[in-house]
């Protein structure tokens, strides 16, 4: 059985590692048509980490807000499709968590750089928190910084390795969380970064 680190919260290890090889290649076509950029938060600072996305609907920030939008604000035109091989394994891994019938139209693509992090945060811009976030880690090894529901809630440190995938829902889905700085070094399959995809119910 997945490891329930609470209730909400399934830390699948290895569950992509059979597939990384598919993954790995479906997401080099993602990058092409929709590459990695450095979104900028409404407060004015750039992010460290690099994202991209696939699927009906893409996160967003700028000087505006965060949103899930339709279109790739770069160039306009639809985010790429949600690779089957993105689809399969997200759906997969929700049902072993024990939500069946999990249909993401959202997937977002973090590229974490030696050094880069992501600040303690809640993902609350989801129409339907009902249904859980499922994040499949790629790459360099990172450590999960996991809250409770208020930002002030001591933070517990979850390392996450190559083809971990982790299922966040129920009363973990609105935890804040962020990632430690990534430590350099370098992978065997993905080279010197870390990539997150995190599938979500947005629309
Ligand atoms: C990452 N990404 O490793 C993480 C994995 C993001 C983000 O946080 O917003 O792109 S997703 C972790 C997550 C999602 C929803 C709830 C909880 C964690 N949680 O309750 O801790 O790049
Ligand atoms: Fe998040």
């Amino acid at each position: 059985a997945p490891l329930q680190l609470e209730p909400g919260a399934a830390v699948l290890r290895g569950f992509a590692l059979a597939q990384v090889q598919s993954l790995q290649q479906d997401l080099q076509a993602v990058l092409a048509a929709a590459p990695l950029r450095h979104l900028v938060t409404p407060g004015g600072r750039t992010m460290s980490v690099a994202m991209s996305n696939c699927g009906a609907l893409g996160w967003v920030s700028d000087a505006s807000g965060y949103r899930y939008t339709p279109t790739d604000p770069l160039c306009g035109q639809r985010w790429p499709a949600m690779p089957a091989s993105f689809r399969a394994l997200a759906v997969a891994a929700a049902a072993r968590a024990g939500y069946e019938g999990f249909a993401p139209d959202a997937c977002l693509v973090n590229r974490y750089a030696p050094g880069a992090r992501l600040s303690l945060h809640q993902d609350r811009d989801e129409r339907r928190l009902g249904q859980p976030i499922v994040s499949v880690s790629l790459g360099l090894p990172a450590v999960f910084l996991w809250g409770g529901p208020q930002r002030g809630d001591r933070t517990r440190r979850v390392p996450l390795a190559h083809g971990d995938v982790v299922v966040w829902g129920g009363p973990a889905r609105l935890h804040f969380h962020g990632v430690m700085p990534l430590a350099e070094g370098e992978h065997p399959f993905m080279g010197a970064c870390r990539i997150n995809l995190t599938f979500r119910c947005a629309g």
